[in-house]
């Protein structure tokens, strides 16, 4: 069995990791072009980036070379209104019309994210998703964004990876490391207003677009250490408070028994006001979007909280309930990070089981230190046939998971060009297409085609055989 002869090949970036131009064009900060994580860890900063926002013709050009129909991509909201609400800023709409224009000239069909880790600024030092004015201030960039974009955007997707903001704030950037009595409770306190902010915007755009919209969660199966029933609970847990918590409350408009259950326990419940589960219940995502790198394994928890990991794909545990383990049947990347593409099948398959809605695959790929050497025809290159074999696999999984009935209509994965790694700056690189810089040093920016870039194109072509 084939692909659907529609299916959406392409790859995905976001705003802060490429454009550069970060203070630029009108464009207000978002946390993230003050992430402590990029100064603590002295990787590349975001101010340059990829520098996506000068050379989105040409990267386009290039996306249309390897053959792509769809390509995934991030709205700056602090471009779009510099203070988070009020004025709009018009340098930034007309930016991302020429990008549009770019792709409609090229047939490729645009999946835009709202939010990809990038609040602004002025939002964060209000208290960010604490405050629950975030909530209508998400309600109205949405609401410009449907109306300057809405009848050129078929695809949206709310908020990038929520639960992995929820649990790896720290790793990613993103936390507002306000003084709060309860941290843990101001997390999940954040997570409603996230949610009910989703709802809101899922709502608002059906009503002013024909689009189609839906979450993009960082989705993970988990899997039990041992055959012990006692790891088969904290597998249970885990998955319901890094995955459920957020499909559930997207999907069905309510709260995981489960993730509510341990909330309660945790003394974590966040304050819901009147009216906020009835939004949550009348809005309906037109599809799931989501990324996976890995599965996760868990044996029941030993009471004791494991070392952090600085990494948002390791490292998860819930004292009293669940603490990850490595899983030794995987090999690892580089990184740390397992590699499991029948996982990938299985995770697909556990989505689609549970919520029979189409499904979408926003993010999937392996992030590499990449060396630059001159090809054949004495133009700079990058022989990647690690990356190729990830994804030949992982391709090979999403093949075998529609055969088994899942509804997948497209495949994007990490990334189109090379990009700042959340938290490995440039060092850690995921792209089809190489740019030239190295950690600090910008050198020319050139765009070089890697091994995988002929193979994606070969494999687009060939409507998913490689
Ligand atoms: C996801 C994020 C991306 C991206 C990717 C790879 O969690 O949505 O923004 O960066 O992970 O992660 P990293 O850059 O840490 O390797």
């Amino acid at each position: 069995m084939m692909f659907p002869n529609n299916f959406l090949w392409g790859a995905s970036t976001s705003a802060y990791q490429c454009e550069g131009a970060a203070t630029s064009y009108g464009k207000g900060l978002s946390v993230m072009d003050v992430s402590s994580v990029f100064q603590e860890c002295g990787v590349t900063d975001v101010e340059v980036a990829s520098d996506h926002y000068h050379r989105f013709i040409e990267d386009i050009s290039l996306m249309a070379e390897m053959g792509f129909k769809a390509y995934r991509f991030s709205v700056s909201w602090s471009r779009i209104l510099p203070n988070g609400i009020g004025e709009v800023n018009e340098e930034g709409i007309a930016h991302y019309h020429r990008v549009l224009d770019e792709l409609e000239k090229h047939h490729i069909e645009p999946i835009v994210t709202m939010y990809h880790f990038d609040l602004p600024l002025a939002l964060q030092d209000k208290g960010g998703w604490s405050n629950r004015s975030t909530i209508d201030a998400f309600t109205e960039y949405a609401s410009v964004l449907f109306s300057h974009f809405g009848d050129r955007i078929k695809y949206w997707l709310t908020i990038n990876e929520q639960n992995m903001m929820i649990i790896h704030g720290d790793a990613l950037g993103t936390s507002s490391h306000r003084k709060v009595n309860n941290e843990k409770k101001d997390l999940y306190q954040q997570n409603h207003h996230m949610l009910v902010a989703q709802a809101k915007v899922m709502q608002l755009c059906h009503k002013m677009t024909d689009a189609k919209i839906g979450p993009a969660p960082n989705i993970s199966s988990v899997y039990p250490a041992t055959p012990h029933p006692d790891d088969m609970l904290a597998a249970s847990n885990a998955s319901a408070i890094r995955n459920w918590l957020y499909l559930d409350a997207a999907v069905f408009g309510k709260y995981n028994s489960i993730a509510w259950s341990f909330m309660e326990s945790e003394g974590i419940i966040p304050d819901i006001h009147e009216g906020d589960m009835e939004v949550l219940k009348s809005a309906q995502p037109d599809f799931i979007a989501f990324n996976y790198y890995s599965n996760m394994t868990v044996q029941r928890s030993r009471g004791e909280s494991i070392t952090q990991v600085k990494d948002q794909q390791m490292g998860e545990s819930e004292p009293g309930y669940f603490e990850s383990v490595p899983n030794h049947t995987l090999n690892k990347n580089e990184y740390g990070w397992e590699i499991d593409p029948i996982g990938f099948r299985y995770c697909l398959r556990e989505v689609w089981d549970r919520y029979s809605l189409p499904m979408i695959v926003t993010e999937n790929g392996l992030g590499a230190k990449d060396i630059l050497v001159i090809g054949d025809d004495n133009i700079p290159t990058v022989i990647d046939d690690y990356r190729i074999d990830y994804l030949r696999a992982h391709i090979k999984q999403m093949r075998l998971a529609i055969e088994d009935g899942c509804d997948v209509f497209g495949y994007c994965p990490w990334s189109a060009i090379d990009l700042v790694s959340t938290h490995q700056g440039m060092n850690k690189r995921y792209g089809f297409i190489y740019v030239n810089r190295d950690e600090f040093d910008l050198k020319d920016l050139a765009r070089y085609k890697k091994k995988s870039f002929y193979w994606y194109q070969s494999v687009i072509s060939k409507n998913g055989t490689s």
